[in-house]
């Protein structure tokens, strides 16, 4: 219920902020103009709130954590804001005075789609539960003008557009030139001896400004923000004013130019390292100025260097930011006249990182080259640490040349992200029991020889509030009315909600909110793209950035094959289902964006043929972003979950699917492991090759004529995608699947296609039985309190960060 008072205070400040801004009284302000005014006032509480928060903090004087990342992919923030503030119906009757639906202004706000994918949202959850928890966070990354490209489908092709989002989001970000830094690239470093300390002197080197823009973050229930810095690159002499005089205006804005560039963009790739100049740049900006932040910070409040490692816990998450290692280095050495051995024990306590990924092709080197002409002191630094390091191994292993190479930062003329960050970290952790278990026998064996007392797990979570509580109103009302709203603070009180495993009633309701849901994400979709689908079919969905490792392909051929028995027969007994997908490729990832073209010719194709439709349907969902996430996740059944075993670290859709009761149909991979021992053996849908199976095969030779050559409908699958779909052929996939050796599928889609459909009509029988599967559902959403951000947090807080929380 709306209160009076505070309903009173809203609609002046609102009044105030559109008077003041755009000169408008409500009735004349245009969405626009009301969802900015808005959005100034829920920022003006955050910023209260974080005025309360940096009271606390200097109280209490508490250790905190900065947490470093290249992406954070926050999604919209209005509507989560006025959830967490517990405003959302006092928002709703003002805007209702104004006879504006408050729903409609959250579809103005643009999502900040400052990242890629699962790397990017489970930061962004992060901020959420660090806030909601109480703990004292911090996060950095940067200011991209442009985020993660928007998906426009062209005849089945994806083609990307510029994502501009500042327009409409830029109201959340809180500009501070009070706290503006200096970041050094390039030139030459010559180096003296001054009154006993090492002085390095800088020659020909371009100085850049780091203006911080602060995001606040707020956590469900709790009356502290964690702040989000994002760094903006800006020229020092932002105008050349002799070239201007001189009437050369191109010349003018060049230097300009030249420093904004390296915040213009997020890359949109997360599958392989290309060596890109600008990339370094973006790398080593994030990280020198969040590291001086730090420290001047850390100065400011505890006056002695020496307690860095007791109140900051500096997070490297993937080797991205993995150069705040030197750069700590650096100003420990050159600017605060540290010696060596105490400034390196001073990182090592203070450092810890997280792996995202086992691919070869994402783990990350940079160029020796490349890095010297760059960054000349930090390639320096990086040369010292590894020599001293490399010294201390030839110690333990003399002549072990094979160990040593392994353990060593630098190999090929390239300097390895990845065991820097591990050299450094006092802590090193995978993302899923079996990814912490995978890095401890492969990519990290040796340090894990060295120093297995550095290595631990933290399974991923997601924010439980945003997933559940915000996506999905009818559960949360359900899960309200049956186990009470405990589960909102914790989500291991989802647990209860199992006593109603068997109660007809309660499995009816949840079967009602689901078709319900399907109703609304099927109107969305309607109106976004002109795509119609039937909430009474089965919603099948496969959402996650598109690569070979997913194997959107396998789910395909999945398809195919029931095209292809109805094509021989419509009336077949097949349940009326709908495949939805959603995914984006790296935009110079041609194979990936042939599986979208697949897709969607599949659907065009399909679409034409009403005796297929009736029961088979595809949809492609354009532009897949976390908006489309929260409204879809609600209204899906089937999770499909079907990586190569080994190859994805976690996944956090998996989480998201569960806790909205949709049932997994996957590999044992990444946190599915875990999924499936929460919910047992009877709650999922398990298929296909375990991890030792799968390097067993490889290691064989993976010959994948002989999966064709021995199944009748593989052939016929493969043949119909040389014939085509809509007209169009797809030989190039078919070749791909095919060829052994070379080019060849390496995550083996033929070896589990068998026992994928199999456990597919294993599944279909089941759903038949609505309450079977409804029952199905209901123990999913018991058990997922497990996977809540929340639990994860508390784990980093506990075994890696040791925060205390905020009182
Ligand atoms: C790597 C690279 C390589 C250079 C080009 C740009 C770029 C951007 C991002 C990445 C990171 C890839 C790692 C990643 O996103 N891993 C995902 O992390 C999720 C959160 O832990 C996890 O759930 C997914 O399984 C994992 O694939």
């Amino acid at each position: 219920m709306a209160s009076k008072n505070s309903v009173n205070i809203i609609k002046q400040n609102i009044e105030e902020k559109l008077s003041r801004y755009f000169g408008v009284v409500p009735a004349d302000a245009t969405q626009d103009q009301l969802y900015k005014a808005v959005s100034m006032t829920v920022v003006d509480m955050l910023l209260e709130q974080k005025r309360q928060f940096n009271a606390k903090m200097k109280e209490q004087n508490l250790k905190r954590v900065y947490y470093l990342c290249m992406e954070f992919l926050v999604g919209r923030s209005l509507k989560t804001n006025l959830y967490n503030l517990g405003l959302v119906e006092d928002y709703r009757s003002v805007l209702n005075e104004y006879n504006v639906d408050l729903n409609e202004l959250y579809e103005m706000e643009p999502d900040a789609g400052l990242g890629n994918g699962g790397l990017g949202r489970l930061a962004a959850c992060f901020m959420d539960s660090l806030a909601a928890l109480n703990y004292p966070a911090m996060g950095f990354s940067l200011r991209y003008e442009y985020g993660l490209f928007k998906q426009k489908i062209v005849d089945g092709w994806q083609t990307e557009m510029p994502d501009v989002w500042l327009p409409g989001g830029e109201v959340w970000l809180t500009p501070r030139s009070d706290r503006v830094l200096k970041v050094r690239f390039g030139g030459w470093i010559s180096q003296r001896e001054e009154n006993g300390h090492l002085v390095t002197d800088y020659h020909d080197d371009t100085v850049i400004e780091a203006m911080p823009y602060d995001l606040l973050i707020s956590g469900g229930g709790s009356k502290i923000v964690s702040t989000l810095r994002l760094w903006k690159a800006r020229s020092v002499n932002t105008f050349d004013m002799k070239s201007f005089s001189q009437g050369d205006y191109t010349k003018a804005m060049e230097k300009n130019n030249d420093a904004e560039v390296i915040t213009k963009v997020l890359y949109p790739s997360d599958d392989h390292t290309q060596g890109k100049t600008l990339r370094l740049k973006q790398q080593y900006f994030l990280v020198s100025a969040s590291i001086q932040n730090i420290i001047n910070d850390h100065l400011k409040r505890f006056k002695d260097i020496r307690t860095l490692p007791e109140k900051a816990a500096i997070h490297i998450n993937d080797t991205h930011p993995a150069l705040c290692v030197p750069e700590l280095m650096r100003i420990l050495m050159d600017d605060l006249y540290l010696g060596w051995d105490e400034a390196w024990d001073i990182v090592t306590r203070t450092v810890a990182y997280t792996n995202h990924t086992v691919m070869a092709e994402a783990l990350e080197t940079w160029n020796e080259d490349l890095l010297h002409r760059i960054l000349p002191r930090i390639y320096q630094i990086i040369l010292e640490i590894n020599r001293r390091f490399m010294a201390d191994v030839w110690n333990l292993y003399p002549g072990q040349w094979e160990r040593i190479n392994k353990l060593s930062l630098i190999g090929d003329n390239h300097v390895r992200m990845a065991n820097l960050s591990v050299h450094a970290s006092h802590t090193v952790n995978g993302v899923s029991a079996l990814h912490s278990d995978i890095i401890k026998r492969s990519i990290f064996k040796e340090f894990h020889t060295l120093t297995p007392e550095k290595f631990t797990n933290v399974t991923n979570g997601i924010a439980h509030r945003r997933w559940l509580h915000q996506s999905n109103p009818r559960l949360s009302a359900l899960l309200d009315e049956t186990i009470g709203h405990g589960w909102y603070s914790d989500a291991s009180d989802l647990k209860k909600f199992r006593v109603y495993e068997n109660d007809e009633k309660v499995l009816n309701e949840l079967a009602e909110i689901k078709y319900q849901n399907k109703v609304d994400f099927a109107n969305r979709l309607y109106k976004k793209q002109g795509v119609l689908i039937d909430p009474k079919t089965r919603f099948d969905v496969q959402v996650k950035r598109l690569h070979a490792y997913k194997r959107q392909l396998l789910n395909v051929l999945k398809i195919i094959n029931l095209y292809n028995i109805l094509v021989e027969n419509p009336n077949a007994d097949i349940t009326p289902q709908t495949y939805i997908f959603g995914a984006k490729a790296a935009p110079g990832y041609y194979h990936a964006k042939e599986v979208i073209e697949l897709i969607n010719y599949i659907a065009k194709d399909i679409s034409m043929h009403p005796e297929i439709k009736a029961k088979l349907n595809v949809a492609f969902i354009e532009d897949y972003c976390v908006s489309t996430a929260e409204c879809l996740m609600p209204a899906s059944e089937i999770s499909e979950q079907i990586s190569l075993a080994g190859k994805e670290a976690s996944g956090t859709g998996n989480m998201k699917f569960m806790i909205n009761g949709a049932v997994t149909f996957g590999t044992m991979d990444g946190a599915n492991v875990e999924i499936c021992d929460s919910v047992g053996n009877d709650n999922i849908f398990i298929f296909g090759m375990s991890t030792k199976e799968v390097d067993d095969l490889w290691a064989r030779g993976y010959n994948s004529t002989y999966y064709y050559n021995n199944s009748m409908e593989l052939r016929k699958i493969i043949d119909r995608l040389k014939k085509g779909f809509a007209g169009k052929s797809f030989e190039n996939i078919a070749t791909y699947l095919l060829t052994s050796g070379g080019i060849a599928d390496q995550y083996m889609c033929l070896a589990d296609y068998e026992n994928y459909f199999e456990v597919y009509k294993q599944m279909d029988k089941v759903y038949k039985n609505k309450l079977q599967f409804q029952k199905m559902s209901l123990v999913n959403i018991s058990e997922a309190g497990r996977f809540a951000a929340d639990r994860s947090i508390e784990d980093y807080a506990r075994d890696i960060w040791h925060l205390k929380k905020l009182k």
